[in-house]
């Protein structure tokens, strides 16, 4: 009776420990303990050897163990079905994925991207540069006196820990940076975000989008600038659309000129959009400063090129209807999704 109380508990710790990972694992427990030749039949066989006063409490002991086993050998088996659920579930490759929701292209970059594409079928490659720039690149080498107003702190943001720095206030110190390169001749435009010292309101913000254009070789000319432009403005307008250039100043053309195109909202009968005059003006160019040139390293007798700059807000408001400038950065998906486009 004794032994068999030590067999019972010292088969009862080592049941208990037992652990399955899957259905081989319970099978072999189920032969090893509950199988013809198993444990629990090996230790019924004990009986016989059991003085007959102590035969009650034996069975008795012996059915616990039974039924002990019998518990254990469920667990495994719901356990291990669990398992083999779960971990089924965790590789089933046939499930289709996390669908992630698409955004849609922010309507400043459909209108730059319509801009630049323009360009690039005229064979003008893209470029970009820093938008923290010395002041050499953003002022000094385009020409800009000591004292233009331009380089006012109060329309220029100017950088704490350096005086010289600055955010570009126009994207024409990539231009610079270009002409810097010595690599003639230079067809590049540049589309990129520029800062101005202003108050935000619906139509003026801090910070705002522009493409410039630069072409530079031997014997270019207004004519080439004019035909470039109004190739430019009949693709994005269409061919009906008329041009005139007006003169004008920028201290790093010369001469200079501004260039508007028929209304295209009312076909230039006048309306609020061009102040009932039919003209919309939409960039600003002129021939490159001799000064410029010099600034650059290029040779201004051998060398000539035009140069252009227009921003992008104000005709994609126009193209989209769109009546603030503060939403292309408030980042309102509500606003942001209505533009779609494939490009
Ligand atoms: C405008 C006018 C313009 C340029 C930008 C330029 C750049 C270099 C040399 C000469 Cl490096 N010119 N850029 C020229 C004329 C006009 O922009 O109204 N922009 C929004």
């Amino acid at each position: 009776m004794e032994n068999l109380l030590k067999q019972i508990e010292s088969h009862k710790s080592e049941i208990a420990a037992f652990s399955a990972t899957d259905a081989n694992a319970v099978e072999e427990f189920r032969i090893k303990y509950l199988g013809t030749k198993g444990l629990v039949k090996a230790i019924m066989g004990e009986m016989k050897n059991v003085a007959p006063e102590n035969k009650k409490e034996a069975g008795q002991l012996l059915n616990e163990f039974k039924l002990f086993v019998e518990n254990k050998f469920d667990t495994l088996k719901e356990s291990t079905a669990n398992g083999q659920q779960a971990s089924a579930n965790a590789i089933d490759l046939s499930l289709p994925g996390d669908t992630l929701p698409i955004g849609s292209r922010h309507p400043v970059v459909l209108m730059r991207n319509r801009i630049v594409s323009i360009f690039q079928r005229l064979g003008f490659a893209v470029a970009d540069g820093p938008e923290i720039e010395d002041d050499w690149h953003n002022f000094g080498a385009l020409n800009l006196p000591e004292h233009h107003p331009a380089r006012d702190m109060q329309d220029t943001f100017y950088i704490q820990q350096n005086p010289d720095w600055v955010l570009r206030t126009h994207t024409s110190n990539v231009q610079i940076r270009e002409m810097e390169k010595g690599k003639l001749p230079i067809r590049v435009v540049i589309p990129g975000r520029v800062y101005r010292n202003e108050t935000v309101s619906a139509r003026s913000h801090c910070f705002f989008h522009q493409v410039e254009g630069l072409y530079i070789d031997e014997n270019v000319s207004f004519a080439d600038l004019k035909q470039t432009l109004y190739f430019f403005v009949k693709e994005m307008y269409g061919k009906d659309v008329k041009v005139r250039f007006r003169p004008s100043y920028f201290p790093f053309t010369e001469p200079s000129a501004e260039m508007d195109v028929s209304c295209f909202i009312c076909g230039g009968s006048g309306c609020n959009i061009c102040k009932k005059t039919g003209w919309v003006e939409i960039l600003g160019c002129g021939m490159v400063h001799p000064n410029v040139l010099t600034n650059c390293g290029i040779d201004p007798n051998k060398y000539t090129g035009f140069a252009f700059g227009m921003g992008i807000e104000r005709p994609a408001m126009l193209k989209y209807g769109i009546n603030d400038i503060r939403l292309f950065s408030e980042n309102d998906v509500r606003f942001l999704k209505q533009f779609t486009s494939a490009i």
